[in-house]
């Protein structure tokens, strides 16, 4: 056992405060009405997956097909037994996770106060190497409505095999944990429905219960509205757009490129321009769609440029989203069959240095897409060869796609005369915003949706399930309406290919072009794009009138709007 409490590295309680934070320490967040007390478990409809009903089935025998729960109030309370859980926090960090955590504390007090609370150190891997500290109050109270990952940190190892399963499993044990809550985003929370169905089948009498975190905004369905941490991601990316755009607008000279995370999805892009109404955006979902080339995009951007020029604005701001080259048509079957080589041969190439697997690469792929790489700056060229996450993703957040265009669009410029004739200037500058925004002292929202998300996994424990996640929804509604309960993971699964090979996962939410927040943004862009129409939104405000404070995302309130 390694228990890390007396370890140097987790200095819990010695941080210094700001002003802000401590005022923030003190924040209650709010909690859906129907968990303030006992709560009943109310049982819906058996489920099914998505899609591939029978080959999720097949692999989730003993998760599959079980009922969504609601929990309501239940004005005769039963007194709940103590229990010992254990808290991962993995992947990508998100403002919220930490009010995740204090929500599953709190939670598991209220059931018995002997209840304790364990967190695996540094993201599913702390599980497998048995390093973990216990949480206390004290260490707890250090964390409310903080920003940030740091009270446990977080990791993005795969949890897939049965032999880490089972080195879980002794630690589990050791320390008679029970229930398991992992807060992640799509292949984490695919990771914890594997988990919850192994241990389910060998009798281990864990229950493993997920948390929709990840500020990509892709963790949603029918039933999640959204993953916690975009909505305070998203505001903070705004506020500093909106003061690039008003710099933007005071100066007139500068053209702002500016790439914002998120991942494959363009949520966050999308989000950011319903903000700030900036003279661009790029949706990766609707570049696919329309079949649109890099040089399409270019010949869209330029023409932007140069209409505003022709009207004597030699500035503006273009939105990219992170994963815009995934989705360009002839980048993308670049990628998947780069994925299929690379899947196929993984012991091969496991040895090779970078000059041998370009090689490799270069010999074995197809010449319309040896075609397509050498279109693509070398830099670009070696991440989409090289650089992949564990999950085999490529890293596009390593991409610098904003330089890219923006280096495309003034060699356009400077081939067309009648741009520089009409006073026309193109100087840009470029931007990325990713990690500015994840580790934010989570918004209002945030703050509540996350603390309710917590509470709520010691509802489903209590409740006895495995293979849920954690779900509160009505979220455009004040948070004592929102309505919390249990989604079988299950029910989100499809089947993709993943280096190469087929995979029950999580089926991504990509931006829907007939779904409301896009369809917003594209009755409004043409106006956007040629007057100036700049919002500047702010900072975030943690205290003042709930019309400014507590206001979800324009997404959420698009979508759900009734
Ligand atoms: P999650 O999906 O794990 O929440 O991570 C999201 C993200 O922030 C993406 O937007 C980004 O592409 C990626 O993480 C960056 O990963 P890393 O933190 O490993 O650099």
């Amino acid at each position: 056992m390694h228990s890390e409490n007396n370890n140097v590295n987790v200095l819990h309680i010695t941080m210094k405060k700001s002003a802000l934070q401590k005022a923030r320490a003190s924040y209650q967040p709010k909690l859906p009405i129907a968990l303030a007390g006992a709560v009943k478990v109310v049982e819906g409809h058996a489920t099914q997956s998505v899609a591939d009903q029978e080959a999720i089935k097949a692999l989730f025998p003993n998760t599959y097909g079980l009922p969504e729960i609601r929990f309501e109030k239940n004005p005769t309370a039963t007194p709940g037994k103590p229990v010992n859980v254990g808290v991962i926090l993995s992947g990508g960090q998100a403002p919220g996770g930490h009010n995740v955590i204090c929500g599953l504390f709190d939670g598991i007090k209220k059931i018995h106060k002997e209840s304790r609370l364990f967190g695996f150190l540094m993201g599913p891997q702390g599980l497998v190497e048995h390093r973990y500290i216990e949480l206390t109050a004290p260490i707890i109270d250090e964390y409310r409505n903080t920003g940030g990952f740091d009270i446990i940190g977080s990791g993005r190892t795969k949890l897939e095999k049965k032999d880490q399963f089972d080195k879980g499993l002794e630690i589990l044990r050791e320390l008679n944990i029970s229930a398991l809550v992992i807060i992640g985003g799509d292949d984490s929370n695919t990771n914890a429905a594997i988990l919850a169905e192994y241990y389910k089948s060998i009798g281990a009498g864990i229950q493993v219960i997920g948390c929709p975190k990840t500020i990509d905004g892709d963790l949603k369905n029918d039933v999640i509205e959204t993953s916690f941490g975009f909505d305070t991601a998203t505001k903070v990316y705004s506020e500093v757009i909106g003061n690039i755009q008003r710099d933007c607008n005071s100066a007139k000279k500068y053209w702002h490129f500016i790439k914002l995370m998120g991942r494959s999805a363009s949520h966050i892009a999308l989000e950011c321009a319903l903000q700030c109404q900036p003279n661009v955006c790029l949706i990766s979902e609707e570049i696919e769609a329309k079949n649109m080339s890099l040089d399409d995009i270019v010949a869209y951007i330029a023409d932007i440029v140069a209409s505003r020029a022709a009207d004597g604005n030699n500035f503006g701001t273009v939105l990219i989203p992170e994963g815009l080259i995934e989705f360009i048509p002839e980048f993308k079957r670049l990628i998947s069959e780069l994925n299929e080589l690379l899947g196929a041969n993984k012991d091969k190439v496991a040895g090779m240095d970078n000059a041998q697997l370009t090689e490799f690469i270069m010999t074995n792929l197809s010449a319309d897409n040896v075609a397509a790489l050498k279109k693509l700056p070398e830099s670009v060229a070696r991440q989409l060869m090289l650089d992949r996450d564990p999950h085999g993703n490529v890293q596009v957040s390593l991409i610098e796609t904003e330089k890219l265009l923006s280096g495309l669009v003034a060699a356009r410029l400077e081939a067309t005369p009648s741009f520089a004739a009409c006073g026309g200037k193109f100087s840009s500058l470029h931007h990325f915003f990713g990690y500015e925004g994840r580790c934010a002292d989570p918004s209002n929202f945030d703050a509540d949706y996350c603390y309710s998300l917590g509470f709520n996994a010691s509802a489903l424990i209590n409740a006895g399930v495995t293979g849920y996640m954690s779900s509160i929804r009505n979220l455009v509604k004040p948070a004592v309406q929102w309505i919390p309960g249990g989604i079988p993971i299950t029910m989100m699964m499809n089947i993709e290919r993943r280096n190469a090979e087929d995979k029950p996962v999580i089926q991504k939410a990509l931006v829907r072009l007939d779904g409301a927040p896009f369809q917003k943004f594209a009755s409004q862009r043409d106006d956007w794009a040629h007057n100036t129409c700049y919002i500047y939104p702010g900072p975030i405000q943690y205290f003042g009138p709930a019309e400014v404070c507590d206001q979800p995302s324009m997404t959420l309130k698009y979508e759900h709007r009734h």
